[in-house]
C-alpha cells in the first residue's frame, strides 16, 4: 500500500510527533484543524494544513468524511490516526480502506474483537492467555452467588459495555452480591444503554502493566517489553515508565509470550497494547488490548532505541518488520509525566488559555512531545494534555532524577499546569521505591499542609505591589553606584 503523502488525523503532541517522522522519512505532512485550532503547532508544522470543521471534535477531528475530503483536496494517500478520535473506529479504518487510502493503523478484523471487552476476554481465553477468575455469561442470581464463592470474595462487578472504570463495583461479601449486581445492571443501562454485567474475581492492589506488540502484514509478531501505568488518576495515566519495576525477567517473557498470543489470534497488523492487571504475587491477567499506538510509546523507544510510528509506516507499506524478537533491546529506564493544562489545587480542573511563557527543558536523555509554544492557546474543547516529558538513564533512580531535573527546569506561564504536581511524585517515597498500584493517587499525599493556594496568591501580590512601589522610586533620580530599588526590592523577596 502506499504512504507517500500522510495525513494527521489528529492534534496536539501526537500530531506533531507523527509529523516528526515524517519528516525524517523525507514523507510530506497534511495536518487537518478545527477552527479552536488554526493557530495550533501541528498546523505550522505540516507541510499543508486543511480546516475541517468547528471546534466541537464531533463536527471535525470525528468526522471520517472530513477526513477523506481533506485526502481529496491534499491528494495524502495515508492516514495515520494518532491515538483517541478515530485511532479504534473500523468504520472509519473501513471507509479509508474503500477509498484506496491506507490507515497506518490495524487490521480491521482486530479493531472490532477488541473493541468490545467480553469478546477480546473471549479471544484472549482462547489463544491461552490468562484472564481473570470471572464469570461471563448471565445466569440466576443462586448460580451467581455460588461461582462467587467458587471465585472467592472480594469480585468486581464490571458492565460488559462501559469502560475507564465506569460501571464497576467491589463486593466483599455475599450478603451483598445480589443487591449490587441489580444496582450495576441499573447503571450499565443508564450509563451505556445496555445492562449486561460480569463477574471477576477481584485484584487487590492491582498493577497495569501493558506490553507493546508489533504485527507486520506477513504473519510475524514482536513484543517490546512492558511499560507500568499504575500511577493513574480517575483512570488517566499520570507518569508511565519502562520496563517495570515489579516484572522479573522470567514474569517478562512470560507477558510476552502471553501478549503474543493474543496479537497472533487477531492476525494483528501495526502497533497495539495487550494490557494486564498483575496481583503483588506477580500473578498477571488481561484485560484488554488497545489497538492503537498509545500516548505512552515514547518509553517504550527510549529503552528499544527504536522509533515506532516508523515501524507503522513501513508496515503499513507491507514491508516485514525490521528485527526480530532476539534483535530488540531492553537498554535502561524511562519515565514519562504528562503535563497538563490542569490546576491541581482545584482538583485538576482543566485551565484552558494562552500560554503567555514556555521554556521546556532540553539536555541529554530528556525529550519533550509537546504541541504548544509560546504565545499558543491550549483550547478549552480537548483533552488538555499539553506535551509528554520523558527522561531515560542507566538505571530507574538515574531516570527519576533526571525526571526531577527536566521538571525543573519546566516554565510555563499563563495557564495552571501539573507540573509541581510531577515533582511531588518524583520524590513520593512509594513511587521512588517502585511500589505502585492503580489506587496509589486516591490519598492526595502532594497536598501541603499550611500555605493553600489562596494564601499563596496573598503572599504574591503584596510583594509584586511592594517591587511595582519599588519600580517607580527607582524611577527617581539615584545617588550614582546605588543599585536600582527594584533590584533591592527582589533581593527583599528573594530573601523572604
Ligand atoms: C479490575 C480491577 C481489579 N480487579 N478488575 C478499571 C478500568 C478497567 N480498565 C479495569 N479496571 C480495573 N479492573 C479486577 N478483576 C481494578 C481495576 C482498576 C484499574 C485498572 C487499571 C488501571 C487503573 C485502575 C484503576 C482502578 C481500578
Amino acid at each position: 500500500m502506499p504512504v507517500t503523502k500522510v495525513l494527521i488525523a489528529n492534534r496536539g503532541e501526537i500530531a506533531c510527533r507523527v509529523i516528526r517522522t515524517c519528516r525524517e522519512m523525507g514523507i510530506p505532512t497534511v495536518a487537518v484543524y478545527s477552527e479552536a485550532d488554526r493557530g495550533a503547532l501541528h498546523v505550522r508544522m505540516a507541510d499543508e494544513a486543511y480546516l475541517i470543521g468547528p471546534a466541537a471534535s464531533r463536527e471535525s477531528y470525528l468526522l471520517v468524511e472530513k477526513i477523506l475530503e481533506a485526502c481529496r483536496k491534499s491528494g495524502a494517500d495515508a492516514v495515520h490516526p494518532g491515538y483517541g478520535f478515530l485511532s479504534e473506529n473500523a468504520e472509519a479504518a473501513a471507509a479509508l480502506e474503500a477509498a484506496g487510502i491506507t490507515f497506518i493503523g490495524p487490521n480491521i478484523e482486530a479493531i472490532e474483537p477488541m473493541g468490545s471487552k467480553t469478546e477480546a476476554r473471549k479471544v484472549a481465553m482462547k489463544a491461552g492467555c490468562p484472564v481473570v477468575p470471572g464469570v461471563q455469561e448471565s445466569m440466576a442470581d443462586e448460580a451467581l452467588i455460588a461461582k462467587a464463592k467458587e471465585i472467592g470474595f472480594p469480585v468486581m462487578i464490571k458492565a460488559a459495555y462501559g469502560g475507564g472504570g465506569k460501571g464497576m463495583r467491589l463486593v466483599h461479601k455475599e450478603a451483598d452480591l445480589i443487591p449490587s449486581i441489580e444496582r450495576a445492571r441499573g447503571e450499565a443501562l443508564s450509563s451505556f444503554g445496555n445492562d449486561t454485567v460480569y463477574l471477576e474475581k477481584a485484584i487487590v492492589k492491582p498493577r497495569h502493566i501493558e506490553v507493546q506488540v508489533f504485527g507486520d502484514k506477513h504473519g510475524n509478531h514482536v513484543y517490546l517489553w512492558e511499560r507500568e501505568c499504575s500511577v493513574q488518576r480517575r483512570h488517566q495515566k499520570v507518569i508511565e515508565e519502562a520496563p517495570s519495576p515489579h516484572v522479573t525477567p522470567e514474569m517478562r517473557r512470560a507477558m510476552g509470550e502471553a501478549a503474543l498470543k493474543v496479537a497472533k489470534a487477531v492476525n494483528y497488523v501495526g502497533a497495539g497494547t495487550v494490557e494486564f492487571l498483575a496481583d503483588q504475587d506477580r500473578n498477571f491477567y488481561f484485560l484488554e488490548m488497545n489497538t492503537r499506538l498509545q500516548v505512552e510509546h515514547p518509553v517504550t523507544e527510549w529503552i528499544t532505541g527504536l522509533d515506532l510510528v516508523k515501524w507503522q509506516i513501513l508496515v503499513a507499506r507491507g514491508e516485514k518488520l525490521p528485527l526480530a524478537q532476539d534483535q530488540i533491546q531492553l537498554n535502561g529506564w524511562s519515565i514519562e509525566c504528562r503535563i497538563y493544562a490542569e490546576d491541581p489545587d482545584k482538583n485538576f480542573m482543566p485551565s484552558p488559555g494562552r500560554i503567555t511563557y514556555l521554556r521546556t527543558p532540553a539536555s541529554r536523555n530528556v525529550r519533550d512531545d509537546s504541541g504548544v509554544y509560546q504565545g499558543a492557546e491550549v483550547p478549552m474543547f480537548y483533552d488538555p494534555m499539553i506535551s509528554k516529558l520523558s527522561t531515560w538513564g542507566p538505571t530507574r533512580p538515574e531516570a527519576i532524577k533526571r525526571m526531577e531535573a527536566a521538571l525543573g527546569e519546566y516554565r510555563i506561564g499563563g495557564i495552571r499546569h501539573n507540573v509541581d504536581f510531577h515533582k511531588a511524585l518524583m520524590t513520593h517515597e512509594p513511587f521512588l521505591k517502585g511500589e505502585l498500584h492503580t489506587g496509589m493517587l486516591d490519598t492526595p499525599f502532594w497536598k501541603k499542609k499550611g500555605v493553600g493556594p489562596r494564601f499563596r496568591h496573598a503572599i504574591a501580590a503584596a510583594l509584586f505591589a511592594e517591587l511595582e512601589a519599588e519600580e517607580r522610586r527607582a524611577q527617581a533620580p539615584v545617588a550614582s553606584g546605588g543599585r536600582p530599588d527594584a533590584w533591592r526590592a527582589w533581593g527583599k523577596f528573594n530573601r523572604l
